[in-house]
């Protein structure tokens, strides 16, 4: 009988750099929020900035789960948990992404369409949002039309952000689009898109005012087209 070896213990603070972002990206993979959450800590405490964990940590590690899960490696039980652990970094960095101290430049409505669950992406680019000075007000995932419509009656915001991640659910963005162009609303409000499915010329073809391609770029988008739009006023 061959006896099993226990295995040895990681300790994460003892690895370098390159090895700990390396061990998150298997920890996301296996799902274990208490290690991303001490990994993320620890990048941060070696005077990382939010954002370089955010995308070499934890959004590269996501992005080698995403193709995994395309190859049937992974299944949806077990992405569910990388997306967890996901959730344990960010819910560390969301605060230090959004302290400006500042007043809000401008304020935005976001939401996952109707249909989809996937809700990291969308979150990533409420909390860059955030970090560049805009009120998000976030309506979650799977919203409809109606939802999107109340919520913008009740904040009154400059932009809708409208996030899916289906190529099944990112037609109902045109949907949206749609019912504020019938009821004479589409001009009140700067409209932007995003998702992985979605290019710049799908952008286009729905009436969006912008596609951004990432969080990051969401918020200079916003952040231009706001200024803009003031200028223009
Ligand atoms: Co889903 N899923 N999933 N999934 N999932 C994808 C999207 C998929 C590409 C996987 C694959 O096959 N490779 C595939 C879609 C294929 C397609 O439509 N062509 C897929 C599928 C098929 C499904 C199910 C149908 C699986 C099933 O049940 N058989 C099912 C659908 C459920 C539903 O929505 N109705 C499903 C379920 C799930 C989980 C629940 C297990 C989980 C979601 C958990 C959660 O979000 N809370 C999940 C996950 C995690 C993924 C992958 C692996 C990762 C998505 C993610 O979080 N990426 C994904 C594979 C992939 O995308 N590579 C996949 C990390 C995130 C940081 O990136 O979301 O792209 P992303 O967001 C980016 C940009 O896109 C952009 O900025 C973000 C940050 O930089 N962005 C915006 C996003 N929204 C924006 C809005 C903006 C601006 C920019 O302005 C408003």
């Amino acid at each position: 009988m061959v006896e099993e070896q226990p295995e040895e213990e990681i300790i994460l603070a003892d690895l370098s750099d390159d090895d700990l972002t390396a061990q998150m990206h298997d920890d996301l993979y296996d799902g274990l929020a208490d290690e991303i959450a001490e990994g993320t800590n620890i990048l941060l405490a070696r005077g990382w900035e939010p954002g370089r964990v955010l995308n070499d940590a934890l959004v590269e590690g996501m992005r080698i789960v995403g193709i995994d899960f395309r190859d049937g490696i992974l299944f949806v039980p077990e992405v569910l948990l990388s997306a967890n652990a996901m959730k344990a970094g960010m819910a560390i960095l969301r605060p230090l992404l959004a302290e400006t101290g500042v007043e809000p430049i401008g304020k935005i409505v976001i939401g996952t369409v109707k249909g989809d669950i996937h809700d990291i992406g969308k979150n990533l680019v409420g909390m860059m949002l955030e970090g560049a000075g805009f009120e998000v007000i976030d309506l979650g995932i799977n919203t409809d039309v109606e939802e999107f419509l109340g919520a913008l009656d009740e904040h009154k915001p400059d932009f809708l952000g409208m996030s899916a991640l289906l190529t099944t659910t990112m037609p109902y963005m045109k949907v949206v689009i749609d019912v504020l162009k019938e009821k004479s609303l589409r001009e009140e409000y700067i409209v932007i898109v995003g998702g992985a499915p979605l290019n710049e010329e799908f952008g286009e073809a729905i009436g969006a005012d912008a596609y951004c391609r990432d969080a990051a770029v969401a918020a200079e988008t916003a952040q231009r087209l706001i200024a803009e739009r003031r200028a223009a006023a």
